[in-house]
Parts: structure tokens; sequence; C-alpha cells
């Protein structure tokens, strides 16, 4: 029972699993006090953009609110959202950065 044979005796299909954790975006928002170049230096530190990238997602974020700037496993997730708030409000910016479920 459960692995195909129904009550009847009747087969049951079982819909095939692939094994797929979730994924959490994790994105930066836009606030008028933190500088730019602090928001480069961010997305280069924790997030392994080059510069070109990181001032291009910069600029989004600036101009639309917010952007995605990276997706990862929850445990990795949670960690760049740490990174990026602690070091942050060490250097007194309040730039913020949060994950969502994708
Ligand atoms: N809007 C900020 C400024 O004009 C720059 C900025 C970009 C801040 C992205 C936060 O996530 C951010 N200095």
């Amino acid at each position: 029972e459960g692995d195909g044979a129904g009550e009847a005796g009747l087969a049951v299909k079982t819909a095939p699993r692939t094994a797929r954790p979730p994924m959490y975006k994790v994105m930066l928002l836009n606030d008028d006090y933190t500088p730019m170049e602090f928001v480069v230096h961010i997305l280069e530190r924790f997030f392994g953009m080059t510069h070109a990238q990181a001032f291009e997602i910069m600029l989004t974020v600036h101009k639309k609110g917010l952007a995605v700037v990276g997706v990862y496993s929850f445990e990795v997730a949670e960690t760049k959202v740490s990174q990026v708030m602690d070091f942050s409000r060490r250097h007194q910016h309040p730039l913020q950065c949060t994950m969502e479920k994708e």
C-alpha cells in the first residue's frame, strides 16, 4: 500500500519527485541616504560581482526601488542578508536587504 497499489489493488500513479530545495531571492532596497559607492562595494564584496555588474545592479535598485541580487538556499540567503545588514549598520547607512521565497 502506498507504493502503487490502491484499495482495490488498482495501480495508483505516484508523481515522480525530484529533489528541489526551495530557493530564496535576496533583494536590496533603495533609500535616499546610502552612498552609491557603498552599495557597489557591498555587491562586489558579498555577492561576487565585478565592478561593472555591481554598478549596473546598484543603478537598477536606485531607479526601480529594489532588485534581486542573488538566489540562494535558505541558509546562504540568511547569511548574505545578515552580512549586508551588519556591514551597513556598522557604517551607519540605512541600506536594507531582505529575502523572499522564490
Ligand atoms: N539612492 C541612493 C542614492 O541616491 C543610492 C542607493 C542605491 C541606495 C541602491 C540604496 O540599495 C540602494 N545615494
